[in-house]
């Protein structure tokens, strides 16, 4: 059914958007969508550590960036949006599918072996409560399952090599020269040096370069602005962006991933447990290369005003922000302005 309250924008007519409105919509959506995409299901345990980690947490980012470039570059603002709504339903397993991976690198990131975290999204980390065997093989179901339901679950409406090409990118910004990638500069910038271990990865961090603006371009491009670059270029490419459009998309997502990392360094030194709902002070304690670490407080702070302004003019410029319907701009101040 054609949802009867897809709206297409009266030119001219100022309107003030409610980003809060926008925002807890499409997220009640996702995590019903994310609901039905993951059963209580056989084997039971694997399903449950599954449904553990992804359900019911988290801040749904990377969805609400997929499901607002869509609309963007659909021209269309849905605003009495309902699950069965045609438009959504093209994009929302490819926003779920997200939400999936991310899910999954954040249980790996929590094991013992990486960034060893007790606690995410305000309870205990996933190999905590079901094991690290069970954690490890969850996040690996969990990746597959996102490729699954961004291939199988995307309306045949979609030109099938726009969602090839989606498919292409989102394994892509996943694996080696993404957030894997990013990962493993990240470990070899993080362990101490000199742990007198004898393999490659012990030899490569006791041979290391000094940390730089390079380096912690190189980690935060992968492990954090991929996929967040990736979001809102696929929901633009499900929309049938031009190429210009999604140019000026992926050029917007280069601007708010670095901001979001940028505002996670910081919130890592300025954020409090309970608010965080995982423990602070972590980067510093592992010596992590971070904004804050080469840049201090105010450096970062400053660098995130640039950030949000750039973000912005780019949006005008580009035409990607409207008078009613700023989606994307609030996407930016969100990444910037979050307690958590
Ligand atoms: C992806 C195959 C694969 C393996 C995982 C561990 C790893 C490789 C990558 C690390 C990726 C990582 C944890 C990056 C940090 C990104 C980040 C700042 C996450 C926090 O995101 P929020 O604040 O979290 O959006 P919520 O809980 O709100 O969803």
């Amino acid at each position: 059914m054609q949802s009867r309250a897809a709206h297409k924008q009266p030119e001219g007519r100022k309107q003030t958007f409610d980003a809060k409105k926008y925002f807890d919509d499409r997220r009640a959506l996702v995590e019903k969508k994310l609901g039905e995409f993951l059963p209580a299901d056989e084997p039971e345990l694997l399903w449950e550590s599954m449904r553990y980690s992804v359900l019911g947490g988290g801040k749904r980012l990377r969805a609400l960036l997929c499901i607002a470039a869509f609309e963007t570059v659909e021209n269309i603002y849905i605003k009495d949006i309902d699950i069965d709504d045609l438009e959504i339903s093209k994009v929302l397993p490819c926003a779920c599918a997200l939400e999936m991976v991310h899910a999954m690198s954040l249980v790996h990131d929590d094991l013992p072996c990486l960034d060893n975290d007790d606690f995410r999204r305000g309870k205990p980390t996933n190999h905590k409560v079901y094991g690290e065997a069970t954690a490890l093989l969850a996040g690996d179901a969990l990746l597959m399952r996102a490729v699954e339901v961004l291939v199988g679950a995307t309306p045949r409406t979609i030109d099938a090599s726009a969602l090839l090409e989606v498919a292409e990118a989102l394994t892509r910004a996943t694996g080696a020269d993404g957030m894997v990638g990013g990962q493993i500069y990240d470990l070899i910038y993080t362990q101490e040096s000199g742990s007198g271990e004898a393999n490659k990865l012990a030899e490569l961090q006791r041979n290391r370069t000094e940390i730089n603006e390079s380096v912690v371009e190189k980690i935060h491009s992968g492990k954090t602005c991929a996929l967040i670059r990736f979001s809102l270029w696929s929901g633009a490419r499900l929309a049938g962006a031009s190429s210009a459009q999604l140019t000026a998309i992926e050029k917007f997502g280069d601007i708010l991933g670095l901001a979001f990392q940028i505002t996670d360094d910081l919130l890592d030194v300025t954020g409090d447990q309970q608010t965080l709902g995982k423990t602070p002070g972590k980067d510093e304690a592992a010596d992590k290369a971070t904004w804050i670490r080469l840049f201090g407080i105010d450096g970062a702070k400053a660098k995130l005003s640039e950030l949000e302004n750039e973000g912005t003019r780019l949006l005008n410029e580009n035409g990607l922000n409207k008078d009613d319907f700023n989606a994307l701009e609030s996407l930016l101040n969100l990444a910037i302005h979050r307690k958590k």
